[in-house]
């Protein structure tokens, strides 16, 4: 059956290998994200290509009224999948030397965000009595790591978020799954850095982290179980790293 799914953060990594998976898998998709012009060459690559409906939604996960009108302008249709992985870390410095600019782009972004655009879409979900809501986690949101600080908590809110959506929605018909990755390689380490290329790449040194495509096929998985069936908490890593603090570099 074709599914409508939404992703969050489609124009790079994660989501937008996770939009290219759901395509080729024949389901249509709404993508959105701050940067249109990436939106638009994916939906116009995916339409041709795996002849799936695509619509795109430009905008900022941070600024509520956005979210609304965006979600509010969709023409009534059913979200089978709602995918909320826009995320990102922003800085890397101990507590002690943290911008309250980066803390606040994550602490907005990935719990504040993530939030608004569940508020919107639960509605609709509950409308229908069913629906899967995949939240982004972390191996981050599982255990603290120097330098991780802002960025960690956030990880460990999405956690808490998850087991609390997961209870408060039992019996709706909607199912609540979070996938926490250790490192993989998208741009996240670049935007973590500050658009430091050198910097982001030399995170990856000596080992083989996973990729966007790794975790787009876990996401696309776990919405393939038949309908009984909600795998609550995943986490994943490259087999080179055990947990966010031991990588076997070479
Ligand atoms: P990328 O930087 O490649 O992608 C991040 C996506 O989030 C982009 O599409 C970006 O779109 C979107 N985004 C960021 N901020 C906003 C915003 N304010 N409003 C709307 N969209 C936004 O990183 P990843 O694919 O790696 O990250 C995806 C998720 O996975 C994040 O939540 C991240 O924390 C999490 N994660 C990443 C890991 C990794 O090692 N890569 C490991 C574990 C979790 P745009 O800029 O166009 O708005
Ligand atoms: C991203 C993975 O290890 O940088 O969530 O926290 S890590």
């Amino acid at each position: 059956m074709n599914k409508t799914v939404f992703i969050t953060g489609a124009t790079s990594g994660f989501g937008k290998a996770a939009a290219e998976i759901f395509a080729e898998n024949k389901h249509n998709l709404i993508l959105t994200g701050r940067r249109q012009e990436r939106l638009e060459a994916l939906s116009n690559e995916l339409q041709l290509k795996h002849k799936v409906e695509v619509t795109t939604l430009c905008f900022d996960v941070r600024d509520n009224d956005a979210v609304v009108s965006a979600i509010d302008s969709l023409p009534k249709i059913k979200i089978d999948v709602l995918v909320n992985n826009a995320g990102l870390a922003s800085g890397l410095n101990k507590i002690q030397d943290g911008l309250l600019s980066d803390w606040e782009k994550m602490i907005d972004t990935n719990v504040k965000g993530l939030l608004y655009v569940s508020k919107a879409i639960i509605p609709l979900m509950l409308e229908q009595q069913s629906g899967h809501i995949i939240n982004i986690g972390s191996t981050a949101g599982k255990e603290a790591y120097e330098k991780g600080n802002v960025y960690c908590a956030t990880k460990h809110a999405v956690d808490a978020l998850s087991k609390s959506m997961r209870i408060d929605l039992l019996g709706t018909g909607i199912k609540v799954s979070q996938i926490c990755p250790g490192a993989a390689e998208t741009e996240f380490s670049e935007v973590r850095l500050h658009g430091d290329k050198e910097k982001a790449k030399s995170v990856y040194n000596g080992y083989e982290p996973m990729s966007a495509q790794d975790i787009a096929s876990i996401i696309y998985y776990v919405t393939t179980l038949p309908d009984n069936l909600c795998i609550n908490d995943l986490v994943v890593t490259s087999v080179s790293q055990a947990n966010s603090f031991y990588i076997n570099r070479t």
